[in-house]
């Protein structure tokens, strides 16, 4: 284009492109993360979760159960500020131990599947806070009987089923030890442990994964917030 014999450079035609909120952005990713989060069970990541240095564990948190004196209880919730699980055999009783924990390779205080007066006790469910776990995991010891472990998702939908099998005879006196644990396609909202006998054993350094409680299909919660003059964008954590 020339103006009065002065070549200028070739007109630049302004392009309008229609703003896009970050709004908007963080709204489809929290669609994209709750459309994962409904991927069918079995599909992917399910699987069983055989020791305490598994990549899936870190950074989870974990009771020890160290700051519970020993007692029988009929319920009880273990929390790490607001997350956590509860604990409640189908009868009778369970208990927080601080006797046997260290001789099986642990320590402190422990759950022991020992009712008050009633023998071993070791049929419980373990329900998480929140919107569940991602994945969890616990030292199991002195286990002679085998035990199923069924885990399920918020609508108590079966996830996965585990059998874990007695570790005597292979394992003798304070070498019974093993590891636990499973992850699934969906939150774990709670796991059944359902045993074949009746038999005391002792869980301890019990990890999980919270799931962040960002809601899906109208439960969730994304703030944005106008700051000065463009928008910052908050995905914020619902904790309680
Ligand atoms: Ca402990
Ligand atoms: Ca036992």
């Amino acid at each position: 284009m020339l103006f009065a014999g002065v070549e200028l450079w070739p007109e630049v035609i302004p392009i309008s492109i229609p703003p896009v909120s970050i709004a908007a952005v963080v709204r489809a990713r929290v669609t994209a993360a709750c459309a994962l989060l409904a991927i069918a069970p079995g599909t992917a990541f399910a699987r069983l979760i055989g020791s305490s240095s598994d990549p899936a564990l870190v950074g989870a948190l974990v009771e020890t159960f160290d700051s519970y004196a020993p007692a029988y209880f009929n319920s009880q919730s273990f929390l790490i500020g607001t997350d956590g699980f509860t604990v409640t055999p189908l009868a009778d009783e369970l208990h927080v131990d601080n006797t046997y924990c260290a001789s099986f390779g642990t320590g402190g205080s422990c759950l022991d599947t020992l009712s008050n007066g009633s023998g071993a006790n070791d049929d419980f469910d373990v329900v998480f806070t929140g919107a569940g776990v991602s994945v969890f995991g616990f030292d199991l010891t002195a286990l002679d009987t085998d035990w199923t472990i069924e885990t399920y998702d918020t609508n108590d939908n079966l996830l996965g089923s585990y059998l874990i099998v007695s570790q005597s005879p292979g394992l003798t006196d304070f070498d019974r030890r093993g590891y636990f644990g499973a992850t699934e396609a969906l939150p774990i909202q709670y796991f059944t442990a359902r045993s074949g006998g009746t038999d005391r054993a002792l869980i301890d350094n019990f990890a999980y994964t919270p799931v962040p409680r960002a809601e899906c299909g109208g439960a969730g919660r994304t703030r944005l917030d106008r700051a000065g003059d463009g928008w910052s964008a908050v995905l914020t954590r619902d904790l309680h």
